[in-house]
C-alpha cells in the first residue's frame, strides 16, 4: 500500500512538471505597432496564441489600427499624435490577417498590411 501512494505522488508530480510547459506556451507575445503617416510595421512576426498589439502612432495626423481575420475584427480608436493604445488578440495559427488604418483614405495610401499567423 505504502508502495502504490509512493508511486502515485510520483506520477502527480510527473504530470504536474508536464503540465508547466503548456503554461509556458500561452504566454503572451507583445508586438509593438508603428505608425507613421503612409506606413505601418510591426515589430516581430505575430505567432498564434494571444498577441497584445501596441500600437503607437508617430505621424503628423490621427491613425487608428484595424485587425481582421479568421472571422472575427479588432479596432482601436482613432488616436491623436504621440498617443498609444493596445489591443490583445487571440490568433489562430496558419491564419492570414490583415491590418490597416481606417482614417479616410490612409489604407490605399499605404498603410495596410497583412500576415500569416506562425
Ligand atoms: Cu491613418
Amino acid at each position: 500500500m505504502k508502495k502504490t501512494i509512493g508511486i502515485l505522488a510520483a506520477s502527480a508530480l510527473a504530470l504536474a512538471a508536464l503540465a508547466i510547459p503548456t503554461l509556458g506556451s500561452g504566454a503572451t507575445q507583445g508586438v509593438r505597432v508603428n505608425e507613421v503617416d503612409g506606413r505601418i510595421s510591426l515589430s516581430a512576426k505575430p505567432r498564434g496564441g494571444l498577441v497584445k498589439f501596441v500600437v503607437r502612432n508617430n505621424g503628423d495626423e490621427g491613425h487608428d489600427f484595424w485587425l481582421r481575420g479568421g472571422g472575427k475584427r479588432w479596432k482601436t480608436r482613432v488616436l491623436g499624435v504621440g498617443s498609444s493604445a493596445s489591443l490583445t488578440v487571440r490568433l489562430k495559427k496558419g491564419v492570414r490577417y490583415s491590418y490597416w488604418c481606417g482614417v479616410s483614405d490612409h489604407a490605399s495610401e499605404g498603410m495596410r498590411g497583412s500576415f500569416i499567423a506562425r
